[in-house]
């Protein structure tokens, strides 16, 4: 008993979540579209900190699934495919934005409306979260 403690304490150690204190949301909305239709989400995460860190996935009570997506263009055709991670370096941002990475709220419940917002919490390797609000824009983004 007491060698698996000290081999679970050592793991502990070794998986040091990366700490949120060093991670900052800004611009974060979300674009409301009629009919229920997957309701796309964008943000700017900085990392202040001086490890990347990665985000592995997201949640809103919002929302049912809320994916990690990246858009891409092939052939004039518009698609997106699922993402695992996106690393975000030591002192660096990155975009959620149209045309790239954005978060996919699949099943938008009536909370996403133009002019409210909704609680997202983003959830990074290791074990790390994040809470930010996004505001929710209509169809045109306002
Ligand atoms: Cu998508």
């Amino acid at each position: 008993m007491r060698i698996r403690l000290d081999w679970m304490l050592a793991g502990l150690v070794i998986a040091m979540p990366a700490s949120a204190a060093d991670l900052t949301v800004s611009d974060a909305w979300i674009r409301a579209l009629p009919a229920k239709l997957p309701a796309a989400g964008y943000f700017t995460l900085t990392n202040t900190g001086k490890a990347e860190v990665s985000l592995t996935g997201a949640s809103s009570v919002a929302c049912g699934m809320l994916m990690l997506h990246k858009s891409a263009q092939s052939g004039g055709m518009g698609s997106m495919e699922d993402v695992a991670a996106v690393a975000v370096p030591a002192g660096g941002t990155i975009r959620f934005a149209p045309g790239g990475y954005h978060l996919m709220c699949m099943d938008p419940t009536p909370a996403v409306k133009p002019g409210g917002k909704i609680g997202v919490e983003l959830t990074f390797a290791g074990g790390a979260r994040l809470a930010a609000d996004f505001a929710v824009k209509n169809a045109q983004g306002k």
